[in-house]
């Protein structure tokens, strides 16, 4: 336990100390989804319903709602590295995660703050939003595979995004099964490629050691997916802050992203959000 310079207030690295025993914290580098369905809104309110201390960094601001996002504004790297410096300096999460990071020198900031701290991070490689529209740049997606990847403990790409990264053709489980290990050889520890668009029932796939681990569910009829691959991924964050190795955390985070999309509240004229507030047990 260690005294902090705030009267009255006891902190210890990683581990929140206000009677939730064992309580963690994980910091989100995410984008901003006003509507709250997706970026680091839904990250913070996914560590909350696991129990998990939740900090957030903006990366950019998106004018968005749930009919789609009008406009995206990168914020200034250096801004973003000084937050990062700044809340480290006071509260070392026991977990990072990663998601729309929108230029190439947020990328360069975030892959240094990584490296530098040696916090275990989770990326999320955010390329579109939910309609499309682009969260970052091709400079970004080759800082990210070049600079980020090496130094993550896990990387989750969609379908679409495991192309991207690994420019091979990715529609069925054998080639998530390629890319998997094409993203592992560009530096990534664990890859989880994720099968929420393949035809059929969800299948996603985890790349880690070498070995082949397959999570599935049934699928959920639903139109209201907005945020489900931050969600998803901030679950699977809050599990490791909490200290469940990796396929365990993946595992808990799928019945939970699959319990979020089958009671998906009926928000918004457009692609409505997830459940944030479903089982997390
Ligand atoms: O779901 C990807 C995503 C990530 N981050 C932000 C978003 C979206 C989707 O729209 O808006 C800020």
């Amino acid at each position: 336990m260690t005294e902090s310079p705030l009267p009255g207030w006891r902190y210890q690295i990683g581990v929140v100390d206000f009677g939730l025993p064992g309580a963690r914290v994980a910091l989100t580098i995410a984008g901003s989804d006003p509507s709250g369905g997706a970026g680091l809104q839904a990250d913070l309110k996914t560590f909350h319903q696991f129990g998990v201390y939740g900090m957030a960094v903006p990366t950019l601001l998106t004018v968005q709602n749930t009919c789609g996002i009008e406009s995206v504004h990168p914020i200034d790297p250096r801004l973003v590295r000084a937050q990062l410096e700044c809340v480290q300096s006071d509260i070392q999460p026991s977990v990072a995660k990663s998601g729309a990071l929108g230029t190439a020198d947020v990328v360069k900031a975030v892959a240094e703050w990584a490296r530098n701290t040696g916090t275990p991070l989770v990326v999320d490689p955010v390329i579109l939003g939910s309609h499309g529209q682009t969260l970052a740049s091709n400079a970004a997606l080759e800082a990210l595979t070049r600079e980020l990847l090496p130094v993550c403990e896990l990387v989750t790409p969609n379908l679409f995004e495991a192309e991207a990264i690994s420019n091979l053709a990715v529609s069925d489980f054998p080639g998530m099964r390629r890319a998997a290990e094409c993203i592992a050889d560009l530096g990534a520890r664990n890859v989880l490629v994720t099968g929420g668009h393949l035809e059929g029932d969800p299948v996603d796939l985890l790349w880690s050691d070498g070995k082949v681990t397959s999570f599935s569910a049934e699928r959920v009829e639903a139109s209201s997916t907005h945020g489900t691959g931050c969600t998803y991924s901030a679950a699977i964050t809050a599990l490791l802050a909490r200290g469940r190795p990796i396929k365990a955390a993946i595992a808990g985070a799928k019945r939970f992203i699959t319990e979020a999309i089958r009671t998906a509240p009926r928000l918004g004229y457009g692609q409505g959000p997830l459940n944030h507030h479903a089982t997390s047990g």
